[in-house]
């Protein structure tokens, strides 16, 4: 039915129409309908939340997720003002709730109510895609109750009774005919809230998941505990310690800057014996994964404070070139966050702050305040200074060896490794490449391959951890230059995605500890080398079988995980064959595979299983690398199920 425009005054007009293209278009406001953008109206509430901590009147909140995947928060705010608009009848905390941009994002009274999430949008998009919303807001001596459904008002602000507290507490349920699924990630959630409560210091949060949940057996448990609480009284400093907390530190208390006025900046700073170099950066709470004019500020300070201080001290001599500013960040770990009245975000996920006079105002702020420190604390600026020459020279080192790696190529017309066995299709994407552990089974793969688009790799013997060894070892290092040289498209600052010589870079180990090993290892360096690698989905895990049942006059029946096998096992009894007359083999490595079996139950295309390697969150990878790169070895068995996402079947 068509809208009868004149009954309403313009303003509701707008309302009306506003809430109602939310609807339409919710990929405009939250970014997706997956569970993305379900999480990121979460987001939109607690930043509300987060606003008024910043404006000094918060200091708790806390996040549930109820059974039936319902959403509840809680603040101690003042409460968003009941108070009725003269004109529209409406109160305050009801036109924040239903109508577009009325959360004071633009401007309120913390003067940084634009941090609300990637978009900005607030409340009222989170109540227009929600099949029902109730506010409570307990201020001005009374409890106030709302309610909401897909936006529209059912119950308006009304007094339900006494208080002497003040708080705002909000309760919604997504609507399940605009989100592609309703199923709230707890990790998820709780990563950002500790993110959050990292850049708002003394800020406490807590999150709880009371929802029934499945263990791997699908028994309904409450076992694996889902609530959390953080409060960190040392802001970006415990930000620092908390992602270095498996690395050796240099200096152990972090370097703290902080400094108020038109650009406010808080930024930590710690040293470890590590090789990467671990920057994140955040505009009002939003992490601005893409870098910009605060990083730029940032990079240009530290390096020219460094390498005065250097100079100054007789640490660099005269005739000696400036350090780079790679050589200065080699192993720091730092955090900034700046908050930016009117922020420009640019990059393709417009996650880039372009800003421009954001990188003078960091660029002094840092000056400033590390070149202070470093006076006061000679010995952590000797033991930094130490650990960027090295780095210097390993970088000299570097050049060199890639050069000859180079030369060699040209002078050999940019030879393949010798263990490498080739296809014969011309077209690099389509193309794939095992890399294959071990040369019994590196002699399967070559037989049941497909050799139009298919290559092998075998590797054998033991493999430089990247983890511990600095780039001019891994350039030259005989186990890893085939790796390089068959994917052909350099390594490091020199990598070229577009020179890559197979769309697929598969890692085929056995499905044991040995084989997880040196999953890692090649993860670990193709994550430390050659990002974009993993960044474009190139990387691929192969997925051998773990069992086989067999029965005279039945095709073979291949598992590939204990859950596989137990339903193999029930189907097959349902059908009148009984577990005793199945013969079952255990496959210990790829090795026990003849050809045939590898190509049908690993190889094959259409029937393999390959899981993609994906890279959503540097942060918890550059922390599963160090862990796992440790010395224990239980870490990496695990790493396989948290970060793997299985892709079944992708070719098909
Ligand atoms: C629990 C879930 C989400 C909130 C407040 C507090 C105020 C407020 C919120 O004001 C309208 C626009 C600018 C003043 C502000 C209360 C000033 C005085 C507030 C929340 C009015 C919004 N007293 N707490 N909004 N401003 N918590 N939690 O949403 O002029 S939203």
């Amino acid at each position: 039915m068509e809208k009868v425009e004149h009954e309403y005054g313009a303003e509701q007009i707008q309302v009306l129409e506003g809430l109602e293209h939310v609807r339409k278009r919710p990929g405009m406001y939250i970014g997706s309908v997956s569970v993305r953008g379900l999480h990121h109206c979460v987001y939109e509430i607690v930043d509300n939340s987060v606003d008024e901590a910043l404006a000094g009147y918060c200091k708790n909140i806390s996040i549930t997720i109820e059974p039936g995947n319902i959403i509840c928060v809680e603040d101690d705010g003042r409460g968003i003002p009941v108070d009725i608009h003269p004109k529209t009848k409406i109160s305050a905390a009801e036109t924040v709730y239903t109508k577009l941009n009325a959360g004071g994002k633009f401007g309120g009274d913390s003067g940084y109510k634009v941090s609300g999430g990637l978009h900005g949008v607030g409340a009222s998009v989170v109540n227009a895609l929600s099949t029902w919303l109730e506010v409570i807001i307990q201020r001005d001596g009374g409890i106030f109750q709302m309610k909401f459904e897909r936006g529209k008002t059912v119950m308006p602000l009304t007094r339900i009774g006494d208080s002497d507290k003040t708080g705002t507490k909000v309760r919604f349920l997504a609507d399940d005919t605009i989100f592609e699924s309703l199923e709230y990630e707890y990790e998820v959630l709780e990563k950002r809230f500790r993110e959050i409560a990292f850049l708002t210091k003394g800020l406490r949060i807590k999150i709880e998941d009371t929802r029934e949940h499945e263990n791997q057996e699908g028994e309904e448990t409450q076992s694996s505990e889902r609530k959390a609480e953080f409060c960190f009284e040392g802001g970006l400093n415990s930000f620092a310690e908390y992602l270095n907390k498996n690395k050796e530190k240099i200096n152990p208390l972090p370097i703290y800057i902080e400094k108020d006025g038109e650009v406010p900046i808080e930024v930590a700073i710690q040293y470890t014996t590590a090789y990467s170099e671990n920057i994140y950066t955040f505009v009002n709470n939003i992490n601005t994964i893409e870098g910009g004019t605060h990083l730029e500020g940032f990079k240009r300070a530290v390096t020219k404070v460094f390498n005065d201080y250097a100079r100054n001290h007789g640490i660099i001599k005269e005739k000696d070139p400036n350090l780079q500013g790679e050589d200065i960040r080699e192993g720091m770990t730092a955090i900034i966050s700046v908050k930016v009245k009117d922020p420009q975000f640019e990059g393709q996920t417009k996650t880039k702050l372009g800003n421009s006079n954001v990188t003078g105002i960091v660029a002094n702020a840092v000056t400033e305040a590390l070149s202070t420190y470093l006076e006061e604390n000679p010995n952590v600026a000797k033991a930094i200074l130490e650990k960027c020459i090295s780095a210097s020279r390993a970088r000299e080192a570097a050049r060199k060896a890639r050069e000859l790696v180079r030369k060699k190529n040209s002078m050999e017309g940019s030879t393949l490794p010798g263990k490498l066995a080739d296809c014969s299709g011309k077209d690099p994407l389509a193309n794939e490449v095992y890399i294959v552990e071990g040369d019994s089974a590196g002699g399967s793969a070559k037989q049941g391959r497909d050799r139009t688009f298919q290559a092998i790799l075998p590797l054998w013997g033991k493999m430089l951890n990247v983890e511990k060894s600095r780039a001019d070892k891994i350039y030259g290092n005989d186990k890893l230059q085939p790796v390089i040289l068959a994917i052909g498209a350099g390594i490091g600052a020199d990598f070229d995605i577009t020179k890559i010589r197979y769309g697929k870079v598969i890692i085929m180990a056995d499905a044991d500890v040995d084989g997880a090993h040196i999953r890692t290892l090649l993860l670990t360096f193709f994550f430390r080398y050659m990002r974009p690698l993993i960044e474009n989905g190139n990387v691929y895990l192969a997925q051998p079988p773990l069992y086989k049942l067999s029965k005279k006059g039945m095709d073979d029946i291949y598992c590939y995980t204990d859950d596989d096998l137990t339903k193999a096992y029930k189907e097959l009894e349902e059908k009148g064959i009984p577990r005793d007359q199945l013969a079952l083999q255990r496959y210990k490595g790829l090795g026990e595979m003849n050809p045939d079996q590898l190509w049908e139950t690993t190889m094959d295309p259409a029937r393999r299983i390959l899981i993609k390697v994906r890279l959503d969150d540097a942060m918890k990878a550059d922390e599963t690398f160090t862990l796992l790169m440790g010395d224990e070895i239980e870490p990496r068995r695990e790493f396989i199920e948290q970060n793997a996402k299985y892709v079944k079947n992708l070719d098909v």
